[in-house]
């Protein structure tokens, strides 16, 4: 029996993922790909509607990428493992998408909202503003049924069912409807200098981020340097304890504790012994992730070849998703 489609993609937007792509995207990914017929993309089209974006390193982030999908646990036996631009068909059915998007539905994407008033008017550009279509033919063109991604990319999904719902009414059974999938822990990290704010590759300042390619020794310092507060209490309280509570998320989400779990084993203990066993975790956690990594970027010819044969099965299907969507919608098929 074939397994149901599943699809999800990180942007190649930095050389290192965070704490937050990790627990938000690919733990949840790593658990699901016996169970569905696995697309993990590396979205490197997105990562050029950044502010940052350098032509001069988004090669190497883009291949750095595969390196630590594969170091986390995605199986290139089992999941197939490409590259966004390397098919098409993603930035084809784009255009298509465009032209039934209102631009006010569009427009209330709040994470172009605070994307745009983060990079100013100057770097705000149309791509940024389309990204969720973009994402939208992402998911679409693998007859996707589930999204595994962070909190973040909750309204993009929702996006996606609207946009494949009108399509299907107006042109035609084309598109499969997805659903997203959220973990129960670490669906939403936040900056540990500002808890309110999620943890973003793009963010100003590096101090409240954790990169999963960090130095041990740099991650155990952020963590002993994270925001928190006065109270003197371990607990889950998003409201009044956002540091405290973010340092516990991100804790549960890695060893797999509840969260009275590790309420309870913080009790009477004070910030810095918890704080240093938060840092234990996640460096136990990222230490061998980060060493797998380093070891196949050393060899990125084998990365290149793993990356285009997965790109010609991931184009099989998206072009023939494409050739329906372009059908349905009324294009003069161009004989071959
Ligand atoms: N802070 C977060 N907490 C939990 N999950 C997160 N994700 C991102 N940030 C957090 C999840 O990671 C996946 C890939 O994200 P992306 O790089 O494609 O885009 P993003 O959501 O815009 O991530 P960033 O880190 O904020 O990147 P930049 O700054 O480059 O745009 C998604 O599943 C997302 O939910």
């Amino acid at each position: 029996m074939t397994k149901p489609r599943l699809y999800s993609g990180i942007q190649p937007s930095k050389d290192s993922l965070h704490i937050g792509n990790y627990t938000g995207a690919l733990v949840q990914w790593r658990a699901l790909q016996d169970e569905y017929d696995a697309f993990f993309s590396i979205v490197d089209l997105h990562a050029l509607t950044n502010a940052a974006h350098d032509p001069k390193i988004l090669a190497d982030a883009t291949r750095g990428l595969a390196a630590q999908y594969i170091a986390a646990g995605i199986e290139p036996a089992k999941s197939c493992l490409y590259v966004q631009s390397h098919v098409s068909a993603h930035s084809e059915l784009t255009w298509l998408l465009n032209t039934i998007t209102g631009f006010g539905e569009a427009n209330r994407m709040t994470q172009f909202k605070d994307k745009s008033q983060r990079f100013g008017a100057d770097a705000t550009t149309v791509g940024l503003f389309d990204y969720p279509v973009l994402m939208a033919a992402d998911i679409l063109l693998y007859d996707t049924v589930i999204v595994p991604v962070g909190d973040d990319q909750r309204q993009h999904v929702e996006l996606t069912r609207d946009l494949a719902e009108r399509f299907n009414s107006r042109f035609g059974e084309v598109f499969v409807l997805p659903k997203a999938q959220f973990p129960e822990e670490g669906a939403r990290v936040y900056d540990l200098q500002n808890p309110t704010a999620k943890m973003s590759k793009s963010a100003e300042s590096d101090a409240g981020i954790l990169w999963l390619l960090d130095e041990p020794s740099v991650t155990a310092k952020k963590i002993m340097r994270a925001v928190t507060d006065t109270l003197g209490v371990v607990r889950f309280d998003w409201e009044n304890q956002p540091g405290i509570t973010n340092l516990l998320s991100i804790y549960t989400a890695l060893t797999g504790r509840s969260e009275q779990e590790a309420e309870d084993e913080f009790t009477g203990r004070g910030y810095g012994d918890f704080k240093k066993t938060v840092a234990d975790a996640v460096v136990a956690e990222f230490e061998p992730v980060r060493a797998r990594t380093l070891e196949l970027q050393a060899d990125p010819a084998e990365l290149d070849r793993l990356l285009a044969a997965n790109a010609e099965r991931a184009e099989a299907i998206a072009n023939a998703t494409l050739k329906r969507a372009q059908d349905a919608i009324g294009l003069l098929p161009r004989l071959r």
